[in-house]
C-alpha cells in the first residue's frame, strides 16, 4: 500500500505522502483502491441476481472498500507512520446521496454481502445527482437543499453501455456508470446506476425546487421529488421505468452475450424487486420478449418464474397505486400488457381485492408483483406474519407457497468493523476474528458475561466512542454534550409512526419533573437524527418542536446541566456511523405493527446500546434472542393495534381529557415557554393532531413509554448490571449479519 500510494501520488500530484495534502491523499487512495478493485476476480454462477432498487444508500465507500479488500489496517499504519489519519481524510469524500432510509441502506448491505458470499449478483439504480436533499436548520425549522455528491474523481466508472428508452412524446439515452462492489475476502460485484447526459443542475432554484415537467433536464436530479401533484407523480413513473427499462435491457443484452436461450431465461437470471418501485420491470420484460418473438403467454411464464418481490411496509401510503391515466401519458406501451396481466387475474380469481386495476382505474403495483412473481417476502417475523394474516390475506391464501420472510441484517464490516474499530479489534483479541466471517461466533463473547475485567473494557470503549462523539458535534455542530451521562439516541427517518413525537413528550415530562426539583442521577443526553419528507408537513412540525426543546432547555440554567436535547443536523450514513457507537439507549418506539422491521436497532445492539422498543418488527426477534432482562418492552402488543384500527377504537381526545399528566404534557406544545421560542401554526397543528387524530397512537402508549424509560434510567445506575447487558446484546447480535440473510434468500429465493 505505501508504494501504490507513492506511485499514485507522484502519478497524479508529483508529491510525496509526507507533502501531499488530505486532498491529494484522499484521491490518491480512491484510485489505488480503484485499481485493486478492477484486478479482482468477478464473482460468477449458474443463476445470476440483479437486485433493482430505487434506492441503494451505500455510505462512503473508502474505508469500507479497503477493509474488504483486507487493506484497511495496512492503510491506516501507512497514513499515521507519515503524519496523516485514516478517519481524517475520510472526511474529504461526499456520502453519495442516493437512499432515504431503511430500504435503501439495506439494499447497500445487501451487496456487501452479495458480495461477500461470493454470489454473482449486481444492483441497479439510478443516478441521482443531488440526491434526496441536504437538511439544514433554520428558524428551528428544516429546510432542504440540494445534495451535489458526484465528483471529477469518484468510484464511479463510466461505462459505453447505453440504451435507447422509449416514452410516450420522446426517447431517453442513458448511459450507464458503474461502482465496483468487492466482497470480503471474495470477488467482485457491480452497482449499475443509470443516468442521461442532457441533465441540467442549473434549474434547479430556491432550494429544491425545478421545472417538474423538464425531464430531459431533471429525469435524475433528485431521489423521490415531490409527488404531491400531478406533474411530481408524473416524474416519479418517468424515473421508474426509465430504472427498468434499463435493467430489463442489461438483463436481455447480458444473457445474450452470454449465449442464453431466452426461453431459459429464468434458469440463468433471477431479479428481486425491492419495493414496489422497480415493479414496471415485469410489463416491460413481458414487452421486450415479445418484441423478440415470443408469444404472450410464454413471454408472461418466463417472467414469473424470474422476479421475487420483497415488500418492506405495511403503511397504505408506500403501495404505489398509479392512476392509469398518468401511465397513459409517460408509458402507453405498458399498458396493454398490465390490462392482459389484470385480464388473466380476474380471468382465474374472482375477488376485485386482487385485481391489478381498481375500480378508480389505478394500477396496484404490489399487485403485479405479487401475481407475476414467484416470491413474495417480508422483512421480519411479525411483518411477515401481518402480510399473511391481514395486509396481504387474500393473496396469502391463493399463494401460499409464495410468502416466505427473510429478516433482515446489517453487514458487520461497516457496521462494527469500520464504525467502531476498537470494538471490534477486541473482540477479535477475546474471541478470536472468526466472527467477522461467521457472525454467530459472537455468542463465544457470553462466556465472558461475569468477568469484571472484560465488562470494564467493554465500558471504556463505550465511554470513549462518547468522547468522540462529543468532539464530532462540538466540531460540526457547535454543541457541547456530556460524555457521563446517559445517551439516548433516536435516528431514522421522521414519520408520525415512528413516534419521535412520544420521545418529545419525555423531553417535556423530564424538563418539567427537573424543574420542580426531581433531578436525574446523571445527565440524560437526548439524540435525534432525521429528515422529514419536503411535503410531510407533520413531520416537518414534529422536527420544529424538537428543535424549539432544543432550545428551551439549553437556554434554561436549571435544566440544561441535567437534559440535554440534540437534533444532529442532515443525519446521513456517515453521521450513523459517528452516533450508534456512542449509544446507551436504542429507542424503536414505533406504534407496534407500523414497523416492518427496522435495522438501526440491530446497529445500536450490535455496538453494546439497550433497546427500548415495542413489540414491532425485528425488535420481536431481537427480545426473543437476549431475554427480558436485556431489553426494555413497553407498550400495546400488534395485535391489539391492528384490532384498534379495524373497529376504529382508539380515540386519542378520551386520553387526553381523562388523564391530567398526558394533557399537561401536551399542552406543553402550546404553551407559553414554546410559543415564545416557535412557530405557533407549526406548534399548533401538531398539538391539534395528536389531540384530535392521533393516527399512529403516541397517547396510547406515552405513559407506560415514560414510565419503561425512567426504570432504564435507574437501571443504567447498576454499572456492572448493564454492561452485562451490553456484552448480551453483541453476543446475540450475529443473527443479524446480513450474511445470514443473504445466504437465506439465496437458498429459498435466489438459488444463484
Ligand atoms: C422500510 C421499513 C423498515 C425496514 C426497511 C428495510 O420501514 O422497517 O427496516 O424498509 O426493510 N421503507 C423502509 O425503510
Amino acid at each position: 500500500m505505501e508504494q501504490a500510494l507513492e506511485m499514485m501520488l507522484q502519478q497524479k500530484f508529483g508529491k510525496s505522502i509526507q507533502d501531499a495534502s488530505k486532498e491529494e491523499i484522499y484521491t490518491a487512495l480512491l484510485y489505488v483502491t480503484k485499481e485493486k478493485m478492477q484486478g479482482m476476480k468477478r464473482n460468477e454462477g449458474n443463476r445470476k441476481l440483479y437486485y433493482i432498487s430505487a434506492e441503494f444508500l451505500i455510505g462512503k465507500l473508502l474505508s469500507n472498500n479497503l477493509i474488504n479488500l483486507g487493506l484497511f489496517e495496512e492503510t491506516r499504519e501507512v497514513l499515521e507512520k507519515h503524519g496523516h489519519s485514516l478517519t481524517e481524510i475520510e472526511e474529504i469524500e461526499l456520502e453519495p446521496s442516493l437512499g432515504n432510509g431503511g430500504l435503501g441502506r439495506l439494499a447497500a448491505c445487501f451487496l456487501d454481502s452479495i458480495a461477500t458470499l461470493g454470489l454473482e449478483g449486481d444492483g441497479v439504480g439510478l443516478n441521482y445527482h443531488d440526491g434526496l436533499f441536504l437538511q439544514k436548520f433554520h428558524d428551528n425549522k428544516q429546510q432542504e437543499e440540494k445534495n451535489p455528491w458526484i465528483t471529477a474523481d469518484s468510484w464511479l466508472n463510466k461505462t459505453d453501455v447505453s440504451f435507447e428508452v422509449p416514452f410516450k412524446d420522446f426517447t431517453l439515452t442513458s448511459t450507464m456508470y458503474d461502482i465496483d462492489v468487492p466482497g470480503y475476502n471474495s470477488g467482485c460485484n457491480k452497482l449499475h446506476l443509470f443516468d442521461i447526459d442532457t441533465i441540467d443542475e442549473s434549474i434547479i432554484h430556491d432550494g429544491i425546487q425545478f421545472d417538474k415537467e423538464d425531464i430531459r433536464k431533471n429525469l435524475t436530479l433528485f431521489l423521490y421529488p415531490d409527488d404531491s401533484d400531478e406533474k411530481g407523480q408524473l416524474l416519479r413513473i418517468y424515473q421508474q421505468y426509465f430504472m427498468v427499462s434499463n435493467a430489463a435491457q442489461l438483463i436481455l443484452k447480458e444473457a445474450e452475450a452470454k449465449g442464453i436461450n431466452l426461453y431459459h431465461l429464468h434458469e440463468h437470471v433471477c431479479i428481486q424487486i425491492n419495493d414496489t418501485h422497480p415493479t414496471m420491470v415485469i410489463p416491460e420484460l413481458i414487452r421486450l420478449l415479445t418484441a423478440r418473438g415470443f408469444n404472450i403467454d410464454t413471454a408472461i411464464d418466463v417472467v414469473r418464474k424470474t422476479c421475487a418481490y420483497t415488500n418492506h411496509t405495511i403503511l397504505a401510503e408506500a403501495l404505489e397505486k398509479w392512476p392509469i391515466y398518468y401511465l397513459e401519458k409517460v408509458v402507453p406501451h405498458l399498458l396493454p400488457i398490465i390490462r392482459e396481466l389484470d385480464a388473466r387475474v380476474r380471468r382465474d380469481f374472482h375477488d376485485e381485492r386482487v385485481y391489478i386495476i381498481d375500480k378508480q382505474d389505478r394500477v396496484h403495483m404490489a399487485h403485479i408483483d405479487i401475481h407475476y412473481g414467484y416470491a413474495v417476502n417480508g422483512v421480519a417475523a411479525l411483518h411477515t406474519e401481518i402480510l399473511k394474516e391481514s395486509e396481504l390475506k387474500p393473496f396469502y391464501d391463493i399463494y401460499p407457497a409464495k410468502f416466505n420472510n427473510k429478516t433482515n441484517g446489517i453487514t458487520f464490516r461497516r457496521w462494527l468493523v469500520h464504525c467502531n474499530h476498537s470494538l471490534a479489534e477486541y473482540l477479535k483479541e477475546l474471541i478470536g476474528p472468526g466472527y467477522m466471517e461467521n457472525a454467530d461466533e459472537l455468542e463465544k463473547l457470553l462466556a465472558y458475561k461475569d468477568d469484571e475485567a472484560v465488562l470494564g473494557k467493554l465500558k471504556e470503549i463505550k465511554k470513549n466512542a462518547k468522547v468522540e462523539l462529543k468532539n464530532y458535534l462540538k466540531m460540526t455542530q457547535n454543541v457541547d454534550i456530556d460524555e457521563n451521562g446517559v445517551f439516548d439516541i433516536q435516528i431514522k427517518r421522521l414519520h408520525e409512526y415512528k413516534r419521535q413525537q412520544m420521545n418529545a413528550l419525555y423531553a417535556i415530562y423530564k424538563y418539567k419533573e427537573i424543574k420542580k426539583g426531581n433531578l436525574p442521577k446523571r445527565p440524560i443526553t437526548m439524540i435525534f437524527g432525521a429528515k422529514a419528507a419536503p411535503a410531510y408537513t407533520i413531520a416537518k412540525d414534529i422536527i420544529h418542536l424538537l428543535l424549539c426543546l432544543q432550545q428551551l432547555i439549553d437556554n434554561d440554567p436549571q435544566v440544561s446541566p441535567y437534559l440535554k436535547l440534540v437534533m444532529v443536523e442532515n443525519y446521513n450514513v456517515t453521521k450513523a456511523e459517528k452516533l450508534i457507537p456512542a449509544c446507551d439507549i436504542s429507542e424503536q418506539i414505533s406504534l407496534a405493527s407500523k414497523e416492518a422491521s427496522g435495522t438501526g436497532n440491530m446497529k445500536f445492539m450490535l455496538n453494546g446500546a439497550v433497546t427500548l422498543g415495542t413489540e414491532d418488527g425485528a425488535n420481536v426477534e431481537i427480545h426473543q434472542l437476549v431475554g427480558d432482562e436485556n431489553i426494555y418492552i413497553f407498550g400495546e402488543k400488534s395485535e391489539n393495534v391492528i384490532k384498534l384500527y379495524e373497529t376504529n377504537g382508539y380515540c386519542s381526545a378520551d386520553i387526553y381529557d381523562n388523564d391530567p399528566m398526558v394533557e399537561e404534557l401536551v399542552d406543553f406544545i402550546i404553551s407559553k415557554d414554546l410559543i415564545r421560542i416557535g412557530d405557533p401554526v407549526n406548534l399548533g397543528r401538531l398539538y391539534k393532531e395528536l389531540v384530535s387524530k392521533d393516527w399512529f397512537m403516541t397517547l396510547l402508549d406515552v405513559k407506560d413509554y415514560i414510565k419503561t424509560k425512567e426504570q432504564m434510567l435507574e437501571d443504567y445506575e447498576d454499572e456492572t448490571a448493564w454492561a452485562k447487558k451490553m456484552l448480551v446484546n453483541i453476543a446475540k447480535a450475529g443473527f443479524f449479519s446480513s450474511d445470514r440473510t443473504i445466504a437465506e434468500y439465496n437458498r429459498d429465493i435466489w438459488h444463484l
